[in-house]
């Protein structure tokens, strides 16, 4: 079965949680080991990427991470040189809120014959960078200026584009430590108008917090910053149980 199918099944049933680990920041050893932590507390899969990579081990702690856990583990790339086959699938994402080209084609015409030659799967994922209250990695990095937090019908409509140009999911993100995450209401109106599997990250600091994003209509949760701060395995039981109870 595809990863992609696996992901569809699992979101029928209830809301998932996405631990994401920044390759960046821990060595193999740690990356396996917070993985298989994730695991065995709940998690129902991981993404591996970041803003940047300073260290060159992008590849070894995916193939570790890979090789530690049964739940899928997804490439989220910050930059399109996270292309590596030690992974069930990479998120091809195209910052659908961006007007830079760079972000909506570029990277991804640059990883492409990368990703043929692995032959990996790619879920294509319109992307969409949602202002945060502050400047994040992903803001200035990408060069692209977030979608304002109260436009909630400009959202509707670039995640339908999202959808009408063939994407098979929609990340929303207000980046990786935003001070306020993607509003309930701005979920809720996406959800009632477009199919698609949604994706939410950025500044889900509680459980409480996260199972609210999921009741407004989100699939998947994602936390990453918290967790780099609170490595703590109750804390990831605490954000599984809490998302796992939004039931479909
Ligand atoms: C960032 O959505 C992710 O792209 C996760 O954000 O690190 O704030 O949890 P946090």
């Amino acid at each position: 079965m595809k990863t992609y199918e696996k992901l569809i099944a699992l979101k029928k049933e209830r809301a998932n949680y996405f631990c994401l680990i920044d390759p960046d920041k821990l060595d193999e050893i740690q990356a396996a080991e917070t993985a298989l932590k994730c695991e065995e507390n709940g998690a129902d899969g991981i993404l591996v990427g970041g803003s940047i990579m300073l260290k060159n081990n992008f590849e070894q702690n995916l193939k570790i991470i890979k090789e530690n856990v049964k739940i899928p583990v997804l490439i989220f790339p910050g930059i399109f040189n996270f292309v590596s086959p030690f992974a069930d699938a990479l998120l091809l994402l195209s910052v659908i809120t961006s007007r830079n080209p760079q972000m909506l084609i570029g990277e991804q015409v640059r990883a492409a014959p990368l990703i043929k030659h692995h032959n990996l799967e790619t879920i294509g994922t319109g992307y969409m960078l949602i202002e945060s209250g502050e400047t994040t990695s992903v803001h200035f990095m990408s060069g692209s200026m977030p979608l304002p937090r109260t436009k909630n019908d400009i959202a509707v409509a670039h995640a339908l584009a999202g959808q009408y140009l063939g994407m098979k999911i929609i990340y929303l993100d207000a980046g990786s430590g935003a001070k306020y995450p993607v509003p309930d209401e701005m979920i809720t109106a996406i959800r009632q108008n477009v199919d698609l599997p949604i994706i939410l990250g950025g500044g889900i600091n509680t459980p409480e917090i996260a199972a609210q994003k999921a009741k407004a209509g989100a699939d998947f949760i994602v936390t990453g910053n918290i967790l780099e701060k609170n490595n703590n395995p109750q804390l990831i039981r605490e954000f599984a149980d809490a998302i796992h109870s939004v039931k479909k």
